[in-house]
């Protein structure tokens, strides 16, 4: 039990996440645009009742990203995410969509805490080998060698929070606010001009991190009940929105995650030195709607299905066509809550109607969802699609030219051993995110055969 003087992470991660959101909102206005867009769809979806989910977590729910340069940057940033109750889950390999970096992403994982406030931060971190000039490679590492992205404020207050085992109310307080200072913006560039053309040559990616003194916040994505509708909006409001919404179709029973962006803003930046002027593109906007969590019987029927889309699409820049086809080879998806129950689709939590069952009541599961006595809700996809990822990174950047793709072979073992690079400079091991739906699933059944007197089977 901790400490009573302590500030619960829950209270720091909120704390963090709407001092992040203020901060981004002067950064980049258009992302206020963004959040009033979102809330006005929210408040209209909400008005038809016809939301599946409406938590109270809805109209803070936040993801961001950022990009690390070295090693030891991110097994840092793993202690101050502890700090706020964030772990390691999942890991994502993008070199395989020609992207050099590697990731997790950090977020709350008990069902209590995703409650309080489900603030994640997808987190990159630069894979310096598939920089394929190695003299750039070695300047792109001696720069950063010399980049401290983290104030020693922050250093000092997750040492003593790992200490004492947590942070009394005026830390928490520095500790929101010096741990912003890693995310912010930095208008003047970390190298000098020739420098900065030279990285932004081998990939735009390497540029955005080896070219600033830290890994400046790239974009924080509210969550919207209707993202067709959200297009429409932004397109009406000339919102430079990406063609394509990405990942499965609309559906009645909304799986996994649909994304959609407006394009990364070209904006100025200064080099040391007053050297001139320069122009970069990193920071975007996205919005995003969650469906339920596959199992990954669900989630390989997923994969099978965006495969067969590609044969039917090549390039597609049409949303409208994209999502009738997708519409069609979804078909084949099962599209019931019940239906993905039965098939072991999809992760849903149990719980009992009714405090007590009196006797001869039903004994089986089913009888006793049939007869409104357990209650069945959809457990919400929590993480991030490897594929989306990729399609958002790519409609910032741009091509990529220096840059190298792994060769096929490295492409099949690399995912495993770079895994365990990665794993290495966290310093732990990521957590595999089917084993947290399902032990979340399993809980709320192992309560409801509790309460029925362990009836159900
Ligand atoms: C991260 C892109 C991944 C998402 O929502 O899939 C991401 C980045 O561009 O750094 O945020
Ligand atoms: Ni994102």
């Amino acid at each position: 039990i901790p400490h009573a003087r302590f500030v619960s992470p829950n209270e720091i991660r909120r704390d963090f996440c709407a001092a992040l959101s203020s901060m981004y909102r002067l950064e980049v206005p258009l992302y206020g645009e963004l959040i009033d867009l979102v809330n006005d769809v929210n408040e209209r979806v909400k008005e038809r009742g016809g939301s599946w989910e409406t938590s109270a977590r809805l109209g803070v729910e936040r993801h961001g990203a950022i990009r690390l340069g070295r090693p030891s940057e991110l097994a840092f940033i793993a202690r101050f995410f502890a700090t706020l109750g964030m772990y390691p889950v999942g890991y994502y390999d993008l070199s395989t969509s020609g992207v050099p970096v590697h990731a997790t992403a950090f977020r709350p994982i008990s069902s209590s805490a995703l409650e309080a406030n489900p603030f994640r931060v997808f987190t990159s971190l630069l894979r310096p080998e598939l920089i394929s000039d190695p003299m750039l490679r070695q300047q792109a590492l001696d720069i950063l060698a010399k980049r401290e992205i983290f104030h020693p404020r922050v250093r000092e207050l997750v040492t003593m929070a790992e200490r004492q085992g947590g942070l009394g109310e005026d830390e928490a307080k520095d500790l929101v606010q010096f741990g912003l200072e890693t995310f912010r913006w930095h208008e003047t560039a970390f190298v000098d001009q020739a420098t900065y053309r030279k990285l932004d040559q081998a990939h735009p990616l390497v540029a955005d991190i080896v070219g600033f003194r830290g890994p400046h916040i790239n974009h924080l994505t509210p969550r919207v009940l209707d993202i067709d509708t959200a297009q429409r909006d932004m397109i009406r409001r000339e919102i430079p929105a990406k063609q394509i919404i990405e990942g499965p179709p609309a559906r009645q029973c909304p799986i996994l995650l649909r994304q959609t962006s407006f394009q990364a803003l070209t904006e100025a930046i200064r080099f040391p030195g007053g050297e001139g002027l320069g122009a970069h593109r990193a920071r975007f906007g996205e919005i995003e709607s969650r469906g339920v969590a596959l199992t990954p019987k669900g989630h390989d029927l997923y994969m099978k299905l965006m495969d067969e889309l590609k044969r039917v699409e090549a390039h597609i820049e049409n949303n409208d066509e994209h999502q009738a086809n997708l519409q069609k080879v979804f078909a084949r998806f099962p599209d019931s809550w019940k239906s993905l129950r039965k098939d072991r689709l999809a992760y849903f939590t149990y719980s009992l109607a009714f405090t007590s069952i009196g006797p001869g009541t039903p004994r089986s599961l089913e009888d006793l969802i049939d007869d409104g006595i357990v209650t069945v809700t959809p457990i919400v996809y929590e993480d991030f699609l490897p594929a989306s990822a990729a399609g958002i990174f790519q409609s910032n950047l741009g091509s990529s030219s220096g840059s190298r793709s792994p060769t096929p072979e490295e492409s099949s073992s690399s995912t495993e051993s770079s895994k365990v690079v990665f794993e290495e400079a966290l310093g732990q091991t990521t957590i595999d995110y089917f084993e947290l739906y399902e032990q979340i699933q399993q809980k709320s059944l192992d309560t409801v055969r509790r309460l029925t007197g362990g009836v159900v089977p």
